[in-house]
């Protein structure tokens, strides 16, 4: 289709696209953002495939060596685009309160009249894809659906893999069903009649990533990347969802969704919370280690889940996503075999190294090979040696670079990944990577204590997001970036299930906090971590049954040493102490930074929090 077409409307929609709400917003959009085509996305293999060799033939995909990875890419975005922008991220309420001190804001038709400018025209030169998409399994009343307008084939294909996506959405959404309206540009309109030079079409310089959580709509403007472009992921199913499920009475976490089965065929359910970048794609596909015959742990989901509790007394969880976009550099069949295998073929790369033989390489991988390859091409086009690495720090792929993988690449998918019913979850987890203070795994008291420890939840950063890396920054239920309402509210709905709903007679999951990188004097993690992360898992599961009485602390129950199955692991008494102790001085420092954490999040903070904040507060007195 030609430009004169677009500006005259036509839209060229297929016969089963009957929503007439989403018919009206695409020719608004159309008009808006004056794309010179555009083409509904069916979900189709054939258009995969046609989309892909596109983005062959323009430079931004370089396709695999197939005898290595069949059918896979990689992509090297721009150097200004690598992560989230939390800086550029904006909830645009109606009132600024209601978005919180921990959120950018903008009055919305402010924001609205400083995106106008930006999108009009935005897409000259270039083709609209229209992506519809489930996040969750396809009508399941946990799921919700979504439609992204992109000018980027890059994120129509990750879409593809990241989500139910394609023509059976529309069956869905019928004539009036609901979507949350998604609208994306890389930000780079082009002059008539100028070709697309650019590999990694993004606007190096402005960038608006906003959501307006009244009329539950997305903007984002000027990068291709990951969170900021994938419009299903961070933005939809959690600072969006955040709203609707505050809405409805429902929980849409940052959390990954694991089943563990024990050797006698029992089946638990976890959710678990930790920052980006901390390992939640390796805790969702850990393997048992040695010691362990007979358990299995599956994967329901590595990033993100729904949970609405359900009228049989129980929570039930889906992840709304149905594919991967994990952290490359670290991965390696040592600390992850079953994302390794995720990743034999249908992978999408971003900003990882090429091999000499058309091959994939990231920092972690030597482990595997035993050496260091002799030499790349980095993630920004330049020579890699070992020599060069050495000498200047450079690093082969960047910190943050990933895979775009369905889920089901994974062989330890759980055979209910996509049950639209959800899995009932039996615990929640609130992990973060702290080198000190906090200990291996404690499980809260009540859940009051839970919504504390997740509440308080500290993190040192990342390259999950731009900013300075290591430093202690509170990330409240992983949520920090991602909550898209005031997050002292969110603590409010999170204490409100408890009331709500051991008023219906439900038996609320259990809560653990657990950290899993603690270091010694020396700077060396103490604890092995990856598939040794079992053994904690264990110890929880025998709490739910009762079966472990471990020890009151000051911060929650935690095992004793005898408690935790040692067999295949040498880990000593002395060690586990370095993972276990409370260091009362430590701890002291502690709450006067969840004093200042709590004084920022002032406005509307439960009252019930700061009297847990003091009960502990004098336990640690009583040490
Ligand atoms: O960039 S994403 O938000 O998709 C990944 C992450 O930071 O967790
Ligand atoms: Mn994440």
């Amino acid at each position: 289709m030609n430009a004169p077409t677009m500006q005259g409307l036509n839209i060229n929609a297929p016969a089963y696209v009957k929503n007439a709400r989403l018919l009206a917003w695409v020719a608004d959009m159309v008009a808006l953002c004056k794309p010179n085509n555009i083409v509904w996305c069916d979900g189709s293999q054939e258009e995969y495939d046609r989309l892909c060799q596109q983005l062959v033939d323009a430079g931004t995909f370089k396709k695999l060596n197939p005898a290595k990875r069949a059918d896979s890419f990689l992509a090297c975005s721009d150097p200004s685009d690598v992560a989230r922008v939390e800086d550029r991220t904006y909830i645009c309420s109606a009132q600024k309160e209601d978005a919180g001190p921990t959120n950018n804001w903008m009055e919305p038709t402010a924001m609205r009249a400083t995106l106008q400018p930006l999108f009009d025209g935005c897409m000259k030169g270039r083709t609209m894809y229209v992506v519809p998409f489930s996040m969750g399994p396809l009508g399941s009343h946990i799921a919700h659906i979504g439609v992204e307008l992109t000018d980027s084939a890059y994120v129509a294909v990750n879409q593809k893999l990241m989500t139910r996506m394609g023509k059976a959405v529309y069956d869905v959404l019928g004539v009036d069903g609901e979507f949350v309206p998604c609208m994306h540009t890389v930000g780079a309109p082009l002059a008539e009649g100028q070709k697309d030079t650019t590999s990694w079409p993004c606007n190096p310089t402005v960038k608006y990533i906003v959501h307006y959580p009244e009329t539950r709509e997305i903007w984002s403007y000027g990068s291709g990347y990951g969170g900021n472009a994938l419009l299903g992921k961070k933005c939809l199913a959690l600072r969006i969802a955040s709203n609707m499920g505050r809405d409805q009475g429902w929980l849409a976490e940052h959390m990954l969704i694991l089943g563990v089965t024990n050797p006698q065929g029992k089946k638990y359910h976890i959710a678990a919370a930790f920052p980006s970048a901390c390992g939640k794609t390796n805790f969702s596909m850990l393997v048992p280690p040695a010691g362990f015959d007979g358990w299995k742990v599956t994967t329901i989901g590595d990033d993100i889940a729904w949970i609405k509790p359900n009228a049989d007394g129980k929570m039930y969880a889906i992840n709304p996503e149905a594919g991967y976009f994990g952290v490359a550099p670290g991965t390696n069949t040592l600390t992850n075999p079953n994302c390794m295998a995720s990743l034999d073929k249908n992978v999408i790369f971003t900003n990882v190294a090429l091999t000499d033989d058309g091959d994939v390489w990231w920092e972690g991988m030597e482990k595997d090979a035993g050496k260091l390859p002799e030499h790349l091409i980095d993630w920004q086009g330049k020579d890699w040696t070992p020599a060069i690495a050495k000498e200047t720090g450079a690093k082969a792929a960047h910190p943050n670079a990933r895979f775009t993988v369905a889920a089901t690449n994974n062989p330890a998918l759980d055979s209910a990944w996509d049950d639209p019913a959800g899995v009932p979850i039996d615990a929640f987890i609130f992990g973060g990577r702290r080198s000190t203070t906090v200990p291996l795994v404690t499980e809260a008291r009540t859940w009051m204590e839970g919504v504390y420890m997740a509440a308080t939840m500290g993190s040192e950063t990342t390259a999950a997001a731009f900013g300075a890396q290591g430093v202690v920054r509170r990330d409240p239920f992983a949520m920090l970036p991602f909550c898209g309402y005031n997050m002292s509210d969110y603590f409010q709905h999170w204490l409100n299930m408890e009331h709500k709903l051991e008023s219906q007679g439900h038996t609320l999951p259990k809560i653990f906090c657990v950290n899993w990188f603690r270091k010694d004097e020396a700077g060396k993690f103490v604890w092995p971590g990856y598939g040794e992360n079992m053994r904690v898992l264990k110890w929880m599961l025998d709490r739910i049954e009762g079966q472990a009485q471990g020890q009151d602390t000051m911060f929650g129950v935690a095992p004793q040493y005898a408690e935790i199955t040692w067999t295949g692991l040498e880990f000593s008494p002395e060690q586990f102490n370095t993972v276990t102790s409370i260091d009362k001085a430590a701890w002291a420092e502690e709450f006067k930074s969840h004093d200042v954490h709590f004084e920022l999040l002032s406005h509307h903070m439960p009252k019930e929090l700061i009297d847990t904040k003091n009960a502990l507060e004098q336990r640690l007195a009583a040490l």
